[in-house]
């Protein structure tokens, strides 16, 4: 049924009161349930209402062709043809959630934004979290930037911060992010790669224009390979003021910190997920939200006084630099929580139209020329994508949660109804409604004076390599390594030419860095060019974040066969599960014919790339099936390979009794780190198989460049 259609009275009249509770954590999802449509127990009807009985054509005769008179024919068709719209230029795949967020405190003596002064006030959000170069329909796991975009519904207006999961960006101004983008997009002569940047023209674009060295190290490390977008950092990436009520402004970067830790995905195990499960991230969202665990941020900024400018090595209007940590700490504000999945993928997610211009009072813009281009380039974005509407902020997700009011008139679309003759201002005959507003946005007088134009850059811009060095100088050997392996991998897929460049543009950031590539690549060693001072900040490293004290939501893979310790593996499980992780019997067939375990997935079936850790319980004979299965149910030594991709991606592995033997067969260490060996599912071994859980990864197994 459909529900009477809320625009005339929720969107543009002067009535505010058919409007949600302004402000509060569950105003936007009220405004969205009057446009819920619930077919249940509906008959079907044409869309201009006439009854229809829509299983078969008019035709001539039972053979005949169909009648053009067939008007049930005609619409279905015409309505089919056109269900698509464009994708997003950029970002074209993504997920989305619904939440709310929560201001710690009253921030009055920083920002005049309302949303940010109530202490614990409610602000509903939507996120929507997306690759960069793939195509709506390429895998969630390539090695990418991942969007963060996040729009607050405020009571003064929606505040839209479009953010990535990387800190810095490629490039300083914004005339240079079509070539960007074109560099890493499928070559357009074949149309291919899809979705990354491992190929000639990404690599010949970044050798040429060395500013984008910084973010092309995050891309190679970790942050390009994320387990899940629950454990992703979220940045702001440009430098935004904050505006309070007197006029007073700071600098600021806006963060988002995950409570659930950070982690990334070993390369092969990126790889192989994408082939495994194409939707591994999208799905991992959906599920924590609609089990009830609700992921969360602390959102906060770096602050940085109006004196202080011009005091840093680098030019903070920069958006290719970031401000280190252990320059600048973080301040928490308030925290995000994401507690509900959207009803509608296309209605929510694909229709939303997040607009860096979107902005409220008390949050102001810098002159950063990325930010500026950006505020500009969304518009644009976001007709094409609505078929040329302009009325598409009147789409459900995208209206305010306040009242609008505007002389704007018609456009495709318009879903209201105007009253009146007048649609200007001044005017008499209205009283000069909508009048001017008293509490409006504040525009931050900041002084602008004897400029001359000029299409040039500010000198300190062209230090690309010192945030380069501080970025891979602070990571952890073992992520050195992973950002060394994407090196090889990415660079590697290029011509002799290009990987050249790219090896000197490495030496420019660090010469170790420069040769272990370049080993990989059949590039000569070069000579060291550049010193790398060795500074380091806190805030860089992914293995270094804090881990969360709980195993909630980690995936556990208990593996089984007939004759298989069922006693062990259930216990494991039921622990688990009390532990809030997510257990699955992985076994032969489906059912549970097998010690009545609920089989819900087989070697067939699932991977254990698809899982944070594996648990092997005992039992002589079911080790034994799995060591020599040749069976048409799945393909022979899965079972190996199942615990050798476990072991060679870093993650925990509980091992049982004559579970051993599995790993031993492998050939694998089993006095490794992360190898939780026990003779008896006991309080103990639960204690350090939990341990071991919560760690996620255990990455001094991987083998370093100096022990290959
Ligand atoms: Fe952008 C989408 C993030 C630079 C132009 N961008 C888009 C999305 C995110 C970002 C997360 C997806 C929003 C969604 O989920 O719907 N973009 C960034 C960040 C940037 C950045 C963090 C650098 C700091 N972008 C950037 C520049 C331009 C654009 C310099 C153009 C001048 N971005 C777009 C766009 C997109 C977009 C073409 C495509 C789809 C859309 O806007 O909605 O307008």
């Amino acid at each position: 049924m459909r529900m009477s259609c809320p625009f005339t009275s929720a969107f543009r009249t002067s009535s505010s009161s058919s409007l949600p509770v302004q402000g509060e954590g569950d105003a936007k999802e009220e405004q969205l349930k009057k446009y819920y449509i619930d077919e249940t127990n509906t008959e079907e009807t044409t869309l201009f209402g006439q009854k229809v009985d829509n299983t078969q054509s008019l035709k001539a005769g039972r053979r005949g062709p169909t009648l053009m008179e067939d008007f049930a024919f005609r619409e279905k068709m015409m309505h089919f043809d056109h269900e698509r719209i464009p994708e997003r230029v950029v970002h074209a795949r993504g997920v989305g959630a619904h939440g709310y967020f929560e201001t710690y405190q009253d921030w009055s003596d920083l920002t005049a934004a309302q949303f940010l002064r109530t202490p614990n006030k409610k602000t509903p959000v939507f996120v929507r979290f997306s690759t960069v170069l793939g195509s709506r329909g390429s895998p969630d796991t390539v090695r990418d930037v991942r969007g963060f975009a996040t729009r607050f519904y405020t009571e003064e207006g929606n505040f839209d911060l479009v953010g990535n999961v990387i800190a810095p960006f490629f490039v300083h101004d914004a005339i240079k992010f079509p070539d960007i983008i074109h560099a890493g997009k499928p070559h357009p002569d074949r149309e291919v790669p899809q979705a990354g940047t491992a190929h000639d023209t990404a690599y010949d674009f970044f050798a040429e224009f060395p500013e984008t060295i910084h973010t092309v190290l995050w891309a190679l490390s970790g942050r390009g390979i994320p387990t899940n977008f629950r454990q992703c950092e979220g940045f702001g990436v440009h430098t935004y003021r904050l505006v309070t009520e007197a006029n007073k402004s700071v600098f600021v970067k806006f963060i988002w910190k995950p409570k659930q830790g950070l982690c990334n995905l070993v390369w092969d195990e990126a790889q192989k997920i994408a082939g495994k499960d194409i939707d591994y991230h999208r799905k991992d969202l959906y599920t924590a939200i609609e089990r009830g665990d609700y992921p969360e941020w602390e959102f906060g900024v770096q602050i940085v006084q109006e004196k202080d400018e011009m005091a840093f090595e680098f030019d903070l209007l920069d958006p290719t630099k970031l401000i280190p940590e252990s320059i600048v700490p973080f301040t928490p504000l308030g925290k995000m929580t994401l507690n509900r999945n959207v009803t509608n993928y296309f209605a929510e997610t694909e229709q939303v139209t997040f607009c860096v211009g979107h902005i409220v009072r008390g949050i102001g813009f810098t002159d950063d020329s990325l930010l500026q281009g950006r505020i500009f380039s969304y518009f644009d974005t976001q007709i094409n994508r609505m078929k040329g509407s302009v009325n598409y902020m009147t789409l459900p997700i995208n209206q305010p949660v306040v009242p609008v009011h505007n002389n704007y008139r018609d456009g495709a679309m318009q879903m209201g109804i105007p009253k009146g003759e007048v649609a200007y201002y001044p005017n008499a005959l209205q009283g000069n409604a909508p009048r001017i507003a008293e509490k409006t946005y504040l525009d931050y007088p900041e002084k602008i004076d004897n400029v001359t134009k000029i299409k040039a850059q500010v000198p300190s811009v062209d230090d690309h390599y010192s945030q380069a060095q501080l970025f891979y100088n602070s990571l952890e050997e073992a992520e050195k390594q992973q950002l060394v392996d994407g090196a090889r991998f990415e660079i590697g897929k290029c011509r002799m030419e290009i990987r050249e460049r790219m090896v000197k543009i490495l030496n420019q950031v660090d010469n170790g860095l420069a040769r272990r590539v370049a080993a990989g690549l059949g590039v000569s060693p070069p000579d060291r060019v550049a010193e790398n001072p060795g500074k380091t900040s806190k805030g860089l490293s992914i293995a270094a974040y804090p881990k969360p004290d709980n195993i909630r939501t980690r995936t556990v893979a208990i593996m089984t066969a007939p004759g298989i310790n069922a006693a062990d593996a259930k216990a494991t499980y039921d622990f688990l599960k009390s532990e809030g992780a997510y257990p699955e019997y992985v076994g032969v067939t489906l059912g549970n014919d097998q010690d009545d375990l609920d089989i819900t997935a087989t070697y067939l079936t699932t991977s254990s790339v698809l899982y944070d850790a594996v648990y092997i319980p005992g039992g002589d004979s079911g080790i034994e099936y799995l060591l020599t299965a040749n069976n048409s149910f799945f393909p022979a030594e899965e079972p190996l390979l199942f615990v050798i991709d476990a072991f060679r991606h870093a993650k925990p592995i509980g091992v049982t009794n004559e579970g051993v033997k599995l790993l031993e067969k492998a050939n694998l260490d089993i006095n490794a780190p992360g190898i939780v060996k026990g003779s008896a599912v006991d309080h103990h071994y639960f204690e350090d198989l939990k341990e071991a859980i919560r760690q996620q990864r255990f990455w001094s197994r991987l083998p370093l460049d100096e022990q290959v």
